[in-house]
């Protein structure tokens, strides 16, 4: 039997964080030999917030080669950029024609997002449905993201139902795909909202390409509390969240790392945290600069990907073009 498809995307509208990587990236990895993966960059979700020309190419290639120091590897896997391939906008037009105002309405993204800023744009409203375009192309099985992402991928779910119901069995349904740990990693300077790349203080993320200076730095400054003691519970949540970071990139359970720390105090939490994310970051950090300097591999790994990519969705995007009452070309 063919291999199950995974897909998952994210956008190059900044420089990822060590959420994105813990949330993401990381677990893309160990899919690659079990499914068949497709990892995308979502310069087209990216454009949904104003994007400087000239940074989105920067950050789009950065994306890239970030996917490949991880260990992503375009033979194993079809990785690619989402504007090369416009079957995406494409089916999200038509499923655009099946998607309720109301429903879009209720997506939390949109709704922080669109709190946040002076003018509410379309594009952010009909985010979800490109998102559903991108999953749906590939008849894809399980969608690897953080939680952040589950209400996105349970519309794409009820939007696959409405269309296979209303014109015949067409997409597979997809489910998410959390990791056990690292699905949600919280600002170092406000526990109470997710760590996000687009945040304006730079204080309550720590970037995957960050040096280590600014990495211990932030760690030393990330807010606690003033118990001073190693406890995993919700009224300690800024020492929550270091602690489950902690374990991610350790591997180390909750409980071993709050027995490891019994009777010490934050300091020296703090200063052994930031080895362990330098630790885990260091030799990502260090194949990135190699990729990254290398054009013209980059090109080639965009270039073939996008060629796979294509040939997959168009082969559901006639369908859909038929089954709606297109006539072929
Ligand atoms: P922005 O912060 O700019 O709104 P984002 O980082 O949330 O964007 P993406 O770049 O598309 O959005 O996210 C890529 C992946 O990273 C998604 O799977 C998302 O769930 C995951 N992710 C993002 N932030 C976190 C976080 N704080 N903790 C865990 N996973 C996260
Ligand atoms: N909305 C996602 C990014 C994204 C995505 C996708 C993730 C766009 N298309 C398809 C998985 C599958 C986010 O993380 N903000």
């Amino acid at each position: 039997m063919d291999k199950k498809v995974v897909y998952s995307g994210i956008q190059p509208s900044g420089s990822l964080t060590i959420g994105n990587y813990l949330g993401a990236l990381k677990n893309f990895i160990g899919l690659q030999d079990e499914y068949n993966c497709l990892y995308c960059i979502v310069d087209m979700h990216a454009i949904t917030v104003p994007q400087e020309p000239k940074l989105l190419r920067k950050n789009t290639l950065d994306v890239l080669a970030l996917y490949l120091a991880a260990g992503l590897d375009p033979e194993k896997s079809i990785i690619y950029i989402q504007s090369h391939v416009p079957a995406h906008v494409e089916l999200m037009w038509m499923l655009n024609s099946i998607s309720s105002m109301g429903q879009l309405q209720r997506m939390t993204q949109f709704k922080d997002k669109s709190k946040k800023s002076k003018e509410v744009l379309a594009g952010i409203f009909n985010y979800p449905v490109l998102m559903a375009a991108d999953i749906l192309l590939y008849q894809t099985s399980y969608v690897p993201v953080g939680e952040d992402q589950k209400q996105h991928v349970e519309l794409t779910r009820d939007l696959a139902q409405k269309f296979n119901a209303r014109y015949s069995d067409t997409f597979v349904l997809p489910d998410i795909l959390t990791p056990k740990s690292g699905a949600r990693i919280m600002s170092l300077q406000d526990p109470s909202i997710k760590m996000s790349k687009s945040d304006p203080d730079a204080n309550s993320f720590i970037l995957i390409l960050d040096d280590e200076e600014a990495t211990r730095r932030k760690i030393k400054r990330a807010v606690t509390d003033s118990l001073n003691s190693i406890d995993y519970n919700d009224e300690q949540v800024g020492l929550k969240n270091l602690i489950n970071i902690y374990s991610s990139f350790s591997g180390k359970s909750v409980e071993e790392i709050v027995a490891m720390y019994d009777g010490k105090g934050y300091g020296e939490f703090k200063e052994d945290l930031a080895d362990v994310v330098c630790d885990g970051l260091r030799p990502l950090r260090e194949r990135f600069k190699e990729i990254r300097a290398d054009k013209e591999y980059l090109e080639k790994v965009y270039k073939e990907g996008a060629e796979k990519a294509s040939y997959l969705a168009n082969k559901t995007l006639r369908k859909v073009y038929k089954k709606m009452g297109f006539i072929a070309k």
